[in-house]
């Protein structure tokens, strides 16, 4: 089984199948303020989303935690700084990024660390994200079959 899943991509497992796609992913764009950002993560209820720019290539991840830390002042929160800052002044550029000819065996290694991996193509644009879940829900299947 371990033999198995090393060798194996992404595209030759079922795995493939559960990348929840680019049209389904809660996502912002690089020039978004603040504002449109926190209110895009509380109305889909997500901590963390993917950051894309117009042509719908992948730049980075934002957060609850990264935009209330870029708005604090010393003693209270600055709010104009939601509508003056933008995704791209605050975002996080360390994404954990994965390809459809990548192994099954990198995906896991990455999901160590990470609740979910974007998944882009050699353009970098972004196709959508494999969760930590799916993934762990593979390796389960196979452990019990
Ligand atoms: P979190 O937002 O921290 O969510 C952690 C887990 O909480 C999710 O695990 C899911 O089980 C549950 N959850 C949170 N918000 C939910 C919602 N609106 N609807 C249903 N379940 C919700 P996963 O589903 O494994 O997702 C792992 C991480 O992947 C999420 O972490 C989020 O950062 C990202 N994610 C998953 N689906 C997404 C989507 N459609 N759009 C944007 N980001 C997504």
């Amino acid at each position: 089984m371990v033999q198995h899943l090393k060798n194996k991509t992404l595209m030759e497992e079922e795995l493939s199948s559960l990348i929840i796609p680019m049209e389904k992913v809660a996502h912002v764009q690089l020039k978004n303020p603040l504002e449109h950002a926190l209110l895009v993560l509380i109305k889909s209820g997500y901590t963390v989303i993917p950051v894309l720019d117009p042509s719908l290539k992948l730049h980075g991840m934002i957060s609850h935690s990264l935009i209330l830390d870029s708005i604090l002042g010393v003693e209270q929160f600055e709010m104009e700084r939601l509508s003056n800052q933008i995704v791209s002044d605050v975002m996080n550029t360390d994404v954990p990024v994965i390809k459809r000819e990548d192994t099954f065996s990198r995906a896991l290694n990455l999901s160590i660390n990470h609740p979910f991996l974007c998944v882009v193509n050699d353009k970098n644009e972004f196709l959508g994200i494999l969760t930590r879940r799916s993934i762990l829900a593979l390796v389960s299947r196979f452990l019990h079959s």
